[in-house]
């Protein structure tokens, strides 16, 4: 066999044993994966320590200032910011949260990576967001997991995400459904079927509701933010092996 084609078998070696090995961790705990399973969603507690909030909300706020127009989006009630993984490299461990990737493991099934990650603003006195799903099921199952990181405190006033239990792989909505909304403290993480229908509540306060939100999708469907092609090479530079492996296909 040729180099070429032993380094392309070596490299698929790779990708097998990272979602070997994601699967067989266990900082995901039982009680937590049967919730995500039955309700579609769970809150946990994030990645960043209590400590780093204040700051971690400071560099977001200079992200989103200093944003190029091209990576802004203004939608009816959110202004979102893409390009989160090419940004400060404090946001590179959010999307590397091993809860989280072993999450991804149990809901898609098969190896995933990173499709998007972007800051969305829920702006002040908008209304509710329509429900959706983010990415319907098919006969391959579930494609996809998403999250969202609060960067500030999520409360029934300001926009907390809202979720119509156990959702997830409903064509439609049924006449009558228990929604619940995903309220916790900043750095708490909601995780999440893309499949489950969903959408933000409305903002009643006078103040700006911020999060950082991002999907793992099948490595075999097109990632939805280019991430592969967009990522920068001081980014690839800092970042390690299992976040090339998340973001580079
Ligand atoms: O920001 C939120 O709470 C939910 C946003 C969302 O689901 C979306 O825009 O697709």
């Amino acid at each position: 066999m040729s180099a070429a084609g032993k380094r392309w078998l070596s490299g698929l070696g790779d990708m097998d044993n990272w979602f070997a090995s994601i699967s067989t961790e266990t900082q995901l705990s039982s009680e937590a994966a049967y919730a995500l399973h039955s309700d579609g969603f769970i809150v946990l507690p994030g990645p960043v320590p209590g400590a780093s909030l204040a700051e971690l909300a400071h560099l977001y706020d200079e992200a989103v200032s200093g944003a190029a127009p091209d990576d802004i989006k203004m939608g009816s009630t959110t202004t979102r910011v893409r390009d989160f993984v090419n940004r400060d490299a404090a946001f590179d461990e959010l999307y590397l949260y091993p809860p989280m990737l072993q999450a991804c493991c149990r809901v898609i099934g098969q190896p995933f990576k990173l499709s998007t990650m972007h800051a969305r603003t829920v702006r002040p006195r908008t209304p509710a967001q329509r429900l959706h799903a983010d990415f319907p099921s098919d006969v391959r199952g579930w494609p996809m997991v998403g999250f969202i990181l609060m960067i500030d405190d999520f409360t029934p006033e300001n926009g907390a995400t809202c979720f119509a239990l156990g959702s997830q792989g409903m064509e439609a909505l049924p006449a009558s459904f228990s929604l619940v909304q995903a309220c916790g403290p900043s750095g708490s993480l909601i995780v999440f079927n893309g499949s489950v229908w969903h959408g933000h509540g409305p903002n009643l306060t006078d103040t700006p509701r911020r999060s950082i939100q991002g999907a793992y999708i099948r490595r075999t469907e097109p990632s939805g933010e280019t991430l592969p092609a967009r990522m920068r090479p001081e980014t690839l530079d800092r970042i390690g092996a299992l976040a090339r492996y998340l973001l580079t296909v």
